[in-house]
């Protein structure tokens, strides 16, 4: 060959693979169509699609049509023709049973949908290497959505899809975000930036940017949303307002997502029309039903309400003597009608109640069991405290078996390095899952619970507080979305593991490389439990900063209530640390059932996970590790620190095969995170270490 077209070409190919891989800002999500790099697979993707039929009229089936348009060109790099109707040479087929049968489509007998429900769907492919065909079918257009986006992952990630037998159904009714929004468009425990919903701006204009929301929530699975902040306003439910929130109804109804509101529960005097909010007023109870048919007029699919009612300052039926089941049943009552459900929030710790706050709930909501109308569901956070960075699951799992219980979970990390951490918290939601609660004898778990199979509840749900918001990359950290998108995935199937789900993920949102995707999801797989150590280790809680819940502060003891300084929660004194909650002190452990009862009262059977949250411990006590608590303490604090060297160092080792931009931006949060949890080592042990003398 010519020496030099030899030079050059090696010129080019040498300057070509040095070119960075190309910039991004994280703004697709998951939903990053790119091409399919492995050849096979690539001509395995391309001889079973070489066209799309998607069959329907409705604007979802336009909808999955539009997706197929935007995403397989990308991932099989050539033109793939999309239309509404059958092609010569059938590629891949999507459509509802009916549509299906129409349009002279025959499946196995076997998959005749019945057992779908309106949300299941299958995908089912046949045929050789020659001629493979797929065909996704539901019975519902919206349920056809799940089923493409369903496949457009399996293409993302690369699997081979002949023989594809897919057949799944939700497990879980209602599975909704939770926007902590207010009106002004700031967000309560927000870290991304401001609200999605610019309100100024509604009805008459909707930003694009919802849409693309929208699509990354119905790609998961999410059928549902609260607008607005449970700290609610009462304006949310002004007639102008109602119009604005029916804009976004509009958007999101061909995806499959309803709209919910959080209720201010003095709206009926805050708005005017009545003279008090109390319940059992029957001028109440019609201003509500009155509001409930405005909303339904406005938005006939309209999801809710969500209620905080007699907690942290919000307004509720307490105030009038009546209860959290007067309250709500008089919602339930408006809303039946129109076939709309109230989630009553079991977030309450009255002092008065009891002066452990990880019993308050418990007390006051068992004692209403069987009280609350069918349209109900009580929502209850996933353990006792409030989102801490671990906690037993919440005692009221298992103890209110006549009442729908609703699962919310924080996808924000307010208490978790809120957008400064890389914590990944689909372990964290397994272990709730899994926590068996003996609730019908041994193997109750928490799971079982929520998605209603535990006690024959056909009302089951799951809300999410968002970590959405206005930043670019809409989570604020890169690595939040993985939290978003885990929350829909574990929504639909609990029963899928966290590794699973990461590994999907990094895959559609990251890449395909095998040393990347292992890289990623040692760091994600890790990071929470390493969360854990550098903040609240052994079953520790509650030490973060005033008010911001960020960083450590220990020694807070001047807060307006008692549990809101961090001395509630370690009670550190020269014998030991943790908070007895066994039967010699609050007693909490008996609102556990069957064999836990016993053993979270025993410091010697007590998992060390959650030993300072049941016991008050001396710090010379050897632990399992056979180091003194405080030796152990100190340990963890450390082994917080160095998970994140290690995070740092293995995100470093992949700098090369991702993109530059994005590179960066976790690169600094690191650096962040790992400043942070120097902090929070530094500050605690430095904190504790007064107390301990003479143990050695
Ligand atoms: C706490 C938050 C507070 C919320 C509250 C709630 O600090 O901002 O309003 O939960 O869930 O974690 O109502």
């Amino acid at each position: 060959m010519n020496k030099i077209l030899f030079a050059f070409i090696f010129f080019f190919l040498m300057t070509a693979a040095c070119l960075p891989v190309r910039s991004e800002d994280g703004y697709e999500l998951w939903l990053r169509y790119r091409k399919v790099e492995n050849a096979s697979r690539l001509s395995q993707y391309r001889t079973a699609i070489p066209n799309a039929s998607v069959l329907g009229k409705s604007t979802t089936a336009e909808l999955i049509r539009s997706e197929l348009r935007r995403a397989l060109p990308a991932i099989l790099d050539a033109t793939v023709p999309v239309s509404s109707d059958r092609t010569e040479g059938d590629g891949l087929l999507i459509g509802t049973f009916q549509t299906l049968r129409t349009g002279g489509v025959r499946l196995p007998r076997e998959f005749d949908g019945k057992d779908l429900g309106d949300e299941g769907f299958i995908i089912l492919s046949a045929g050789g290497e020659k001629h493979l065909r797929i065909v996704v079918a539901a019975n519902t257009d919206v349920a056809a959505l799940y089923g493409a986006f369903h496949l457009l992952r399996l293409l993302q990630t690369r699997q081979d899809i002949a023989g594809l037998r897919v057949k799944t159904v939700p497990r879980i009714r209602l599975r909704l975000l939770n926007h902590w929004d207010n009106l002004d468009g700031s967000i309560e425990r927000g870290y991304a930036g401001r609200s999605l919903w610019k309100w100024k701006d509604l009805p008459e204009k909707t930003d694009p940017r919802v849409v693309d929301y929208a699509r990354a929530c119905a790609s998961i699975g999410i059928n549902g949303t609260v607008l607005n902040n449970v700290n609610a306003s009462a304006e949310s439910l002004t007639p102008d307002h109602l119009k604005k929130t029916a804009a976004l109804a509009d958007l999101f109804r061909p995806y499959g997502i309803r709209v919910f509101l959080s209720a201010r529960f003095s709206a009926p005097v805050q708005l005017g029309g009545a003279k008090t909010s109390d319940p059992r007023d029957p001028a109440v109870a019609a201003w509500w039903k009155k509001k409930a048919d405005e909303i339904y007029g406005l938005i006939p699919d309209f999801g809710g309400f969500v209620v905080k009612a007699n907690s942290e300052g919000q307004p509720g039926p307490q105030e009038f003597g009546a209860t959290h089941a007067d309250g709500a049943n008089m919602l339930a009552d408006a809303l039946a009608p129109h076939g709309g459900t109230v989630m009553w929030r079991a977030f309450v710790y009255d002092a008065g109640i009891d002066a452990d706050r990880a019993k308050c709930a418990f007390k006051e909501f068992t004692a209403l069991d069987g009280r609350f109308r069918p349209n109900t569901l009580v929502q209850v956070k996933n353990g006792p405290i409030d989102f801490q960075p671990r906690e037993p699951f919440h005692p009221l799992f298992g103890a209110m078996p006549k009442t729908p219980l609703m699962l919310e979970l924080q996808i924000t990390q307010e208490y978790l390095g809120q957008s400064v951490y890389l914590a990944y918290l689909a372990p964290m939601w397994k272990e709730t899952f899994e926590s068996d609660t003996y609730a019908n004898g041994p193997g109750t778990p928490v799971a079982s619970i929520v998605d209603g199979s535990a006690d024959g509840h056909a009302l089951s749900g799951i809300a999410g507080v968002a970590n959405t918001g206005s930043d670019r990359n809409w989570c604020g950290h890169p690595f939040g979305q993985a939290n978003w998108y885990a929350f829909g995935r574990l929504a639909w199937d609990h029963r899928l593991s966290a590794g699973t789900i990461a590994g999907e993920w990094i895959r559609s949102t990251w890449s395909n490389d095998a040393a990347v995707v292992d890289s990623i999801r040692s760091m994600m797989l890790g990071s929470w439990e390493a969360c854990v150590n550098a903040m609240t280790p052994l079953g520790l809680c509650h030490l973060m900063k005033e008010g911001i819940h960020y960083g450590p502060e220990p020694g807070l003891d001047t807060a307006p209530r008692p549990d809101w300084n961090s001395t509630y929660y370690h009670r550190a004194d020269s014998l030991g640390i943790g908070f007895e909650r066994g039967v010699s002190g609050s007693g909490a452990v008996n609102l556990y059932r069957g064999p836990l009862r016993t053993q979270w009262n025993d410091p010697e059977t007590c998992p060390e996970k959650f030993l300072l949250f049941f016991h008050h411990v001396p710090w010379g006590r050897r632990m399992v590790s056979g180091r003194t608590l405080w030796d152990e303490l100190q340990a963890r604090y450390d082994s917080g620190v160095e998970s994140v060297v290690g995070m740092r160092r293995k995100w470093r080792s992949i700098q090369n095969a991702v993109d530059p931009e994005r590179y960066r931006m976790v690169e600094e949060k690191l650096e962040a995170q790992e400043e942070n949890v120097r902090l929070w080592r530094d500050a605690c042990v430095g904190y504790f270490a007064k107390y301990v003398k003479n143990i050695r």
